[in-house]
């Protein structure tokens, strides 16, 4: 019988072999308990329902898993290029969570992998838009970053620009440690530059402050009917991220600045199809 660090050794060796660059693990007490001392000051926590044990009640452990968006494809967006970078990691998140779920069972714990979104057409989401669990709430109580102004969570190593989805676990896992820092600059690029202007401005009660899900929603169909959805402008503006200098795209004047930065505005247009 393996010690509890001996398994989750074996699970991250596991994990690592599976290319997944960023995992945490959250025991789900963190839910019923929300961590105190955090750099965010939620306005409501999550309701009891989309807590990991009222979903799958043996669920000891979350095991979160996120893959990067590449900073130069988010460039292009809204592009075919997104859309279709944004089908194939949410293929390979819900593959690998499978697997991940599958080898936990196959060694005594029975275990189950969330698909990464979970609704079922954007009407649907326009009128409700909330899915039954979570999955950058369970990052957060798994350590892995922050809220933003834009209401996702941050990472230090991709900002916004990675995509999560979650693995519920019988096996009790020691959870990761939260990093308890505001990634967010609070720059306000997010909020400034969203197209339909439903990222609101910062309160002094409250932090994220409340997206317009709604309006968000009904850009993202706009799109979804060009195959161009979905839009992501929020989390292309965000400065956090070391991606940012793995890209070389420390510069924020990158996105305005066309005259400095032609080659890449012709390229983005180019990939969006427009008119140079
Ligand atoms: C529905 C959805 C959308 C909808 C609606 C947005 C929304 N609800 O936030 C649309 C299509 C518009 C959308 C847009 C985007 N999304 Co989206 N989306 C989701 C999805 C499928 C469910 C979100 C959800 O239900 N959360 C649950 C509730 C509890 O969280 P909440 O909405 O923040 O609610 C809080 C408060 O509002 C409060 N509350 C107040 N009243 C109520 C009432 C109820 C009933 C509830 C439950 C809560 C609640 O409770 C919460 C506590 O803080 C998740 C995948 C998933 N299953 O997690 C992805 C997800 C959140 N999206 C993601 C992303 C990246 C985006 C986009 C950037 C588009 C893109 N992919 O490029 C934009 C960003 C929009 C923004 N700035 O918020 C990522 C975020 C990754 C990250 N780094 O954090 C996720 C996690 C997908 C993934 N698998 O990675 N999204």
């Amino acid at each position: 019988m393996l010690t509890n660090d001996e398994l989750k050794n074996e699970i991250l060796n596991k994990i690592h072999k599976l290319g997944i660059k960023l995992v945490g693990f959250a025991s789900i007490e963190r839910w019923s308990h929300p961590p105190p001392n955090s750099p965010n000051n939620f306005k409501e926590w999550i309701p009891p329902e989309y807590y990991p044990q009222n979903i799958y009640p043996e669920t000891k452990t979350v095991i979160v898993i996120g893959l990067p968006v590449p900073l130069p494809v988010i460039e292009t967006t809204p592009s075919i290029y997104y859309h279709e970078l944004y089908n194939t990691l949410n293929q390979l998140l819900d593959q690998k969570a499978y697997e991940i779920a599958d080898y936990l069972t196959s060694k005594g714990y029975p275990s189950i992998s969330l698909p990464r979104d979970a609704y079922s057409n954007i009407e649907e989401l326009i009128k409700n838009p909330y899915t039954f669990f979570s999955h950058k709430h369970a990052a957060y109580l798994a350590g892995l970053g922050s809220f933003g102004q834009n209401n996702v969570l941050l990472t230090p190593e991709y900002g916004p620009r990675v995509r999560f989805t979650s693995i519920f676990t019988t096996a009790q896992l020691k959870s990761t440690p939260l990093k308890n820092i505001d990634y967010c600059t609070h720059c306000h690029q997010c909020m400034l530059n969203c197209p339909i202007h439903a990222i609101p401005p910062e309160t002094t009660d409250y932090f994220p402050p409340p997206v317009n899900k709604r309006n968000c929603a009904k850009y993202s169909k706009k799109l979804r009917n060009q195959n161009i959805a979905p839009c992501g402008i929020c989390i292309k503006t965000c400065p956090v991220g070391a991606d940012r200098k793995t890209y070389h795209r420390q510069d924020p004047n990158i996105y305005t600045d066309s005259e400095k930065y032609s080659k890449h505005h012709k390229a983005w247009k180019h990939v969006q199809r427009k008119e140079n």
